[in-house]
């Protein structure tokens, strides 16, 4: 209770903050997007990872006002890059179940990009395989509303849930991240899933990113199998804003 209220604080005050990771095009090596992941520093300057809290902001309904500085704290970003020549950039958010069957989800997109005059297709909403499968009308009605706005949309850790080709073909999303599990599995030889997630993603035209990629080895199979993009700290791990302009003006 007491973390609950710390956290309502922490949001309300500020506190929070956002690091970013690249996705890099495997083709070119460019890099196309950033992840936007949030963590909380404590005031002895140690960071307590999503994992510790996002579970509690997503059970007592805390994840709304959470999303909402985070999708504001990501627009003022996008606007700095663009003002520092680095327009473009796309930035994946992370949203939870909580915020994705939230009504006030579109509202709240569409005045952020408004207040910032930022084009809609520079905000990617990453949802789970498991949240895309929970109650299928509903998340295509969803997913329509999304792309009516611009906006681009991915299925995070993807091939840990069941989804159907049929199911898939009508969801309309525009990325598929496998898993890091698959990834993982790359190192003893295991690329079957990694390979079927690949060629599915392209049988329906979606585009495929490989998560977790910390060794050149996957990278190069990857690009075999025909894998667009990877994210993963053989390229950069999540880092503040301020690191991850340097980085990219080098
Ligand atoms: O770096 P990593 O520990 O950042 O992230 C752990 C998990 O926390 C990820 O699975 C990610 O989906 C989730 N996460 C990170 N940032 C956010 C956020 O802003 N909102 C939500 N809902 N989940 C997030
Ligand atoms: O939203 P999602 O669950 O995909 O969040 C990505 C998580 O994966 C974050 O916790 C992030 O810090 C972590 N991560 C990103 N790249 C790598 C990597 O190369 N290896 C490992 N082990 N974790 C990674
Ligand atoms: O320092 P860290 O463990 O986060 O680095 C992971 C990988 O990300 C490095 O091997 C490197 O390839 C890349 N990286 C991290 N920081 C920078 C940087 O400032 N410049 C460049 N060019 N690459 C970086
Ligand atoms: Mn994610
Ligand atoms: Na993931």
């Amino acid at each position: 209770l007491s973390l609950l209220n710390d956290l309502e604080l922490a949001i309300g005050g500020n506190q929070l903050t956002v690091h970013y990771q690249p996705q890099i095009e495997l083709q070119t090596g460019q890099v196309i997007a950033v992840e936007a992941l949030v963590r909380w520093p404590l005031p002895d300057g140690q960071l307590i990872p999503p994992d510790q809290f996002i579970p509690l902001a997503e059970q007592s309904g805390l994840i709304i006002e959470l999303g909402e500085w985070l999708l504001d704290t990501v627009c003022k970003q996008i606007a700095t890059w663009r003002d520092q020549g680095l327009g473009g950039l796309r930035v994946a958010i992370n949203v939870s179940m909580v915020q994705f069957n939230h009504d006030g989800l579109i509202d709240l997109l569409a005045e952020a990009l408004r207040r910032y005059l930022i084009p809609p297709e520079l905000i990617e909403v990453e949802i789970t395989e498991s949240v895309a499968m929970r109650k299928p009308e509903d998340v295509i009605a969803r997913i329509d509303q999304l792309k009516r706005l611009g906006v681009q949309v991915a299925i995070d850790d993807f091939g840990t849930g069941f989804s159907s080709l049929a199911y898939l073909q009508r969801l309309k999303a525009d990325r598929l991240k496998i898993d890091r599990a698959f990834i993982r599995d790359m190192g003893t030889g295991e690329t079957s899933i990694a390979e079927m997630v690949i060629n599915l993603g392209h049988k329906l035209g979606i585009r495929v990113l490989a998560e977790g990629v910390e060794f050149p080895a996957q990278a190069a199979i990857l690009r075999s199998l025909g894998c667009d993009e990877a994210q993963g700290y053989l390229y950069a791990k999540p880092a503040p804003a301020e690191l991850l302009t340097l980085w990219l003006q080098e």
